[in-house]
């Protein structure tokens, strides 16, 4: 458990910090004054934002060649829990957790949540997974799912849908995150309008069975692990397929999902406009699917996106698409990726309303490009950091959050409390 984090350690912390965080603070602040910004609203915005978690990032991710666990890594879904708790508590932006089923499917819903809340978390979206065949599953996916030519493949894979629904109710959760890998690795192969077909009317089924209150988040990915025709590739496809589903139905856009250079940003204003933006799942890529560390490779891609957020949010004040952070840490401690990846998350929510939109408007309105786009960057290039640190002491987390965890000791003592098991922990990517 994170008892480490108890016993005054992010007090001491932050006071051995917070002079230099206030001089920091004070600096920045009466430059953004000078610009007619209030860095006391940016501050107070900064602790409005939160990003969930996916319980399978806590444990290393691997690629299809290899999975070098560290050590201490979580075994089951309550020590997951722990691994999440300590990155709120440190962050203090992480106050829900993704589940993905079968992977995390507690014994006892009432009991997870229980736990969850004793450690002051609640539960996001939950994630099916007909992606791989489970021990004892009567119908394969190893050609599709909710795309099957097998219908009793298709009825398995929606049932398993319902079956999270289900348990997402227990736990409290509002949505369900449908990715699914169906499509096709030869031309011929599949019918590409009958395989569309299929997914729809398996979708339908998956729909009748949500709760009023809850959303279905439609994740498209342009290919893998079908190499020719993916049945959810785009996100034209996502918008069809969630107009068809209707109003519960929304698409997801999970960033490394999309062709190099793609321009995400305006994928998101096109889905923002029709009301079709139902949530992200925040990394960074630099060839594919990466699944790289969020504003590890491409932060100024991630700023126009929160860019277009900005703009979507003075548009309607209501709007307000989900947050998850969905990566792969093979190489880092996956508690530092995540603290840092929140952290990069926010630093790009906070410096969009830096952007002047009234100026931006006026440039745009000029057809002055070099000055419109400098507008942009000069948001883009402004050092945010003291707020960040600034929200985070005030919302009671840790100044400098990786700083404060390496100091504690957790990992080390985590590898003590959780000796590694084969086969114990399951970690994927989506
Ligand atoms: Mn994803």
């Amino acid at each position: 458990m994170n008892k480490l984090f108890d016993r005054g350690q992010v007090e001491q912390h932050n006071a051995a910090l917070s002079a230099d965080i206030n001089a920091d603070f004070e600096a920045l602040g009466g430059m953004l004054a000078r610009r007619g910004q209030d860095i006391e609203k940016l501050t107070a915005l900064a602790q409005t934002f939160a990003v969930a978690l996916p319980s399978w990032g806590v444990g290393t991710g691997g690629t299809r060649f290899a999975r070098f666990p560290g050590k201490g890594e979580p075994r089951n879904v309550f020590e997951k829990l722990d691994d999440c708790a300590v990155i709120h508590r440190l962050t203090g932006v992480t106050p829900a957790v993704s589940l993905h089923f079968p992977w995390d499917k507690p014994t006892d819903a009432n009991e997870l949540r229980e736990y969850a809340a004793k450690l002051g978390l609640g539960f996001d979206s939950v994630n099916s997974n007909t992606f791989q065949d489970q021990a004892g599953q009567a119908h394969t996916y190893k050609y599709g799912s909710l795309t099957a030519q097998d219908a009793a493949a298709r009825a398995q894979a929606v049932a398993h849908n319902i079956e999270c629904i289900e348990i997402g109710k227990a736990l409290g959760s509002k949505g369900l995150t449908v990715w699914v890998g169906d499509g096709s690795n030869f031309p011929g192969q599949q019918n590409l309008r009958g395989a569309l077909e299929r997914y729809l009317d398996s979708m339908r089924g998956i729909y009748a069975a949500l709760p009023e209150d809850w959303l279905m988040y439609i994740e498209h990915k342009l290919f893998e692990p079908a190499f020719y025709a993916t049945t959810i590739a785009d996100w034209g496809t996502s918008f069809a397929c969630a107009t068809e589903l209707g109003p519960k139905a929304k698409c997801l856009v999970d960033l490394g999902h999309h062709a190099p250079n793609t321009n995400i940003e305006m994928i998101v204003a096109r889905l923002a406009q029709f009301g079709k933006l139902g949530g992200f799942h925040f990394n960074d890529s630099k060839y594919g699917d990466d699944d790289l560390d969020s504003g590890s490779i491409n932060p100024f891609q991630l700023f126009l996106i929160f860019n277009e957020l900005a703009d979507a949010s003075g548009r309607d004040a209501a709007f307000k698409p989900s947050y998850m952070l969905d990566q792969s840490h093979n190489v880092t401690d996956p508690i530092e990726s995540l603290m840092n990846s929140a952290v990069e998350v926010q630093r790009a929510f906070v410096q969009s309303a830096l952007v002047d939109r009234a100026t931006l408007a006026h440039y745009q309105g000029q057809n002055d490009a070099l000055q419109a786009a400098q507008a942009l960057k000069h948001a883009f290039r402004t050092d945010v950091s003291p707020i960040l640190a600034m929200a985070r002491l005030r919302s009671g987390a840790a100044a400098d959050p990786v700083a404060c965890y390496r100091a504690s000791g957790y990992r080390m003592a985590q590898a003590e409390l959780r000796p590694a098991r084969a086969g114990a922990s399951s970690s994927g990517i989506v």
